[in-house]
């Protein structure tokens, strides 16, 4: 089974204008909630595929019910530990339908008590069996530390389940302290865990295969509308997406690992994981919503997506 942990999940209002203007009243076209938080949206193509899993992290008040609701309406498995008299955050996202590119605004979240993160780890403990694979995806609410965080994932070490993260800044330097199976970082992310300048793809693949060196079965750098770069210690592959007209990036990079995790899980070749992941993170793109994808359209895709050994 895959088990998806999001920390700091999110309800995502998608606000849809024209195009947005400094200093002028945007009045919106339309407004949509849908769900948001990440490793969520891992367990919305898993539940598409048919894949067995369970969607766990922590929730709280009206937020976190809609948001479980939602999830559940798609098929997913829930079973967050709830923390009373807390809200889950709420992320804006605002859609322009005159050219591409979004805004998103990111509420904090509220602050996790230590009673709950006690009630995770015992929730991680009682569901996750070592020929797992466990999904940990975003970023930590305030009161889990990144001490905390290291808790949470030695744990599922700890019960030998396969790790997967997809991360930024101070939880991603840690979670590679931990040897996981994959990560999935993007640009940004890598150059910031590496201190790097360059955007040189041949020093990527560099510092990618000394991150397969230091213990990382699997590392995707996501360069967004570019594709990927999905490295290991035997292979490197070059990605590249088909050509279309983004409506809402917001969600494709997890659902891309949606995709990947979806493949891999089943034994699929690295080949055939990665172009499955683009073709479907391809699909999300195309949708105006934050977890919207089409498995039909992801097909047709499939024989889109250009993969070559670098
Ligand atoms: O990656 C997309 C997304 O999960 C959105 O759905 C929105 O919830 C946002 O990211 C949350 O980002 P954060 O880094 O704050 O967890």
């Amino acid at each position: 089974m895959v088990v998806t942990i999001t920390l700091n999940p999110s309800l995502d209002l998608n606000i849809y204008v024209d195009k947005l203007r400094k200093n002028q009243n945007n009045r919106t076209k339309n407004m949509k909630y849908d769900i948001g938080g990440k490793a969520t949206h891992v367990s919305l193509v898993l539940s598409a595929l048919g894949i067995e899993n369970i969607a766990t992290g922590i929730m709280g008040g009206n937020n976190g019910e809609v948001l479980i609701q939602m999830m559940e309406n798609r098929g997913v498995k829930c079973d967050f530990v709830f923390q009373e008299n807390s809200e889950t955050r709420i992320s804006y996202i605002i859609v322009q339908q005159e050219e591409e590119g979004t805004y998103m605004l990111t509420e904090r979240g509220f602050v996790v008590d230590e009673e709950i993160i006690e009630e995770l780890k015992r929730k991680i403990r009682s569901i996750v069996n070592k020929d797992d694979m466990v999904v940990i995806s975003g970023g930590v609410p305030d009161g889990i530390s990144i001490d905390i965080y290291s808790q949470i994932l030695s744990l599922v070490e700890e019960i030998g389940a396969k790790l997967i993260i997809d991360t930024s800044r101070e939880c991603l330097a840690e979670a590679i302290k931990h040897k996981p199976y994959l990560i999935k970082p993007n640009e940004a992310e890598l150059k910031e865990l590496l201190k790097l300048e360059c955007t040189d793809e041949g020093e990527y693949v560099k510092e990618l295969k000394q991150l397969n060196e230091q213990g990382i079965e699997i590392v995707a750098l996501s360069l967004g509308d570019k594709g990927s770069i999905i490295s290991t210690e035997k292979s490197t592959l070059r990605i590249i997406p088909p050509n279309i007209v983004q409506v809402n990036d917001t969600g494709c990079g997890d659902v891309f690992l949606g995709g990947a995790v979806s493949m891999l899980y089943k034994g699929s070749e690295l080949k055939e994981a990665f172009r499955f992941a683009t073709a479907i993170s391809t699909s999300k793109a195309e949708k105006g919503g934050t977890s919207e994808f089409s498995l039909e359209e992801t097909r047709e895709f499939m024989k889109e997506v250009v993969v070559y050994d670098v």
